[in-house]
């Protein structure tokens, strides 16, 4: 269980279990023979009964496999299937807005091709997979929030040949998901390049969503080591590519760059989103080879993801880009996406 769910946070009291069972005790203790501290003890004891009130509403969620919908406690796969074994499998993560999945059909596009380059059929059309991911997020009540669909190659035999798995299993998380904190958005992200290089394309290219994330984990590390959330990737040519887990844009000169997907990136929804944002507000997008230099000279930096949606940067390797404040260009366009996220 994640700290911060747990009961006995709510009641002050450690951070096991058993701190919400001495919490119990020592409230019967405190109606037997009240101290001055009683009512603080019955106060804590009702966080802790609240506390127990939303974890019994959490654990009431429902996670779909392979079209089946079951209480998230017994949702369990295999652990012979190779998405665990050898992270052999696809992903995608997609956001519910206002009820409704954002940009879907690209997001099942995405998955398919991201399944068919690594020689995975999925055993599921399309049109089935979004009525799933759609009676997932009624089944959780969700409005807003987060879906993670996951695709493993099945249950096999402990060794890599992946024809000797059977049943790919189909799993849909709806949840809710808060990458950065609220205040990043208004006051921008600071971040570094990390020494891991981005997947050589040749090895495993970065444009299949794979469970396989080693690479982008590793160069996670070192970000979070420099104390920033996030860290710049380059390719195996030092150009710019992305970031972990969020595409990268510039802002220069009025342009809008960003790299290429030849640079070895994946091809993000959102950067497409934001492209189409950026052209229809006037802006030349250009989708080019950008080094470290183009970042530290940028007018405005951003990020882009489903999970993080568009995030500013205002400080690259300790270098401040631009005013090192968040830009215009960047709140216009997060004011655009908000609106674009929302239109019917
Ligand atoms: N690059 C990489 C390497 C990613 O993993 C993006 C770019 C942005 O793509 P989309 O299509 O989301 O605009 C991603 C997506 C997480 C998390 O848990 C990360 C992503 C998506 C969902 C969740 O950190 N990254």
């Amino acid at each position: 269980m994640p700290r911060g769910n747990e009961p006995s946070d709510f009641a002050g009291r450690g951070s096991s279990a058993l701190g919400g069972r001495r919490a119990i005790r020592s409230t019967v203790t405190s109606i037997i023979a009240p101290t001055p501290d009683a009512f603080g003890v019955a106060l804590s004891s009702l966080a802790w009964r609240r506390a127990q009130l939303i974890e019994t509403l959490r654990m009431s969620l429902q996670v779909n496999i392979n079209g089946t919908l079951v209480p998230k406690e017994d949702a369990k796969i295999s652990v012979y299937d190779h998405g665990l074994l050898y992270g052999d499998g696809v992903f995608e993560g997609l956001r519910i807005y206002s009820g409704r999945i954002f940009r879907l059909q690209e997001h099942l596009d995405r998955l398919w091709e991201s399944a068919t380059a690594i020689l995975l059929t999925i055993p599921m059309t399309k049109e089935r997979m979004a009525d799933e991911m759609n009676r997932t997020v009624a089944a959780n009540g969700l409005v807003d929030g987060y879906i993670r669909l996951l695709v493993t190659r099945g249950a096999g035999s402990l060794g890599l040949d992946p024809n000797r798995t059977s049943d790919p299993q189909i799993i849909i998380i709806a949840d809710k998901i808060s990458l950065y904190p609220p205040e990043f958005y208004e006051t921008g992200l600071e971040i570094v390049t990390a020494s891991t290089i981005r997947n050589h394309p040749a090895a495993l290219s970065p444009r299949i969503k794979s469970l396989n994330y080693l690479n982008n984990i590793l160069a996670k590390i070192e970000g979070l080591r420099a104390g920033c959330v996030e860290a710049l990737m380059l390719n195996h040519q030092g150009e710019v590519a992305e970031c972990t887990g969020d595409n990268i844009f510039l802002v220069k000169r009025g342009e809008l760059l960003t790299p290429s997907v030849d640079a070895g990136i994946l091809e993000g929804i959102t950067r497409g989103v934001v492209i189409e944002l950026g052209r229809a507000a006037g802006l030349t997008v250009r989708e080019t080879t950008l080094t470290r230099h183009d970042v530290y000279t940028a007018d405005e930096c951003f990020l882009t993801g489903s999970a993080a949606e568009v995030v500013p940067v205002v400080k690259v390797d300790q270098r401040p880009i631009g005013s090192g404040t968040v830009g215009p260009v960047t709140r216009d366009l997060i004011a655009r996406f908000k609106a674009e996220v929302r239109r019917a």
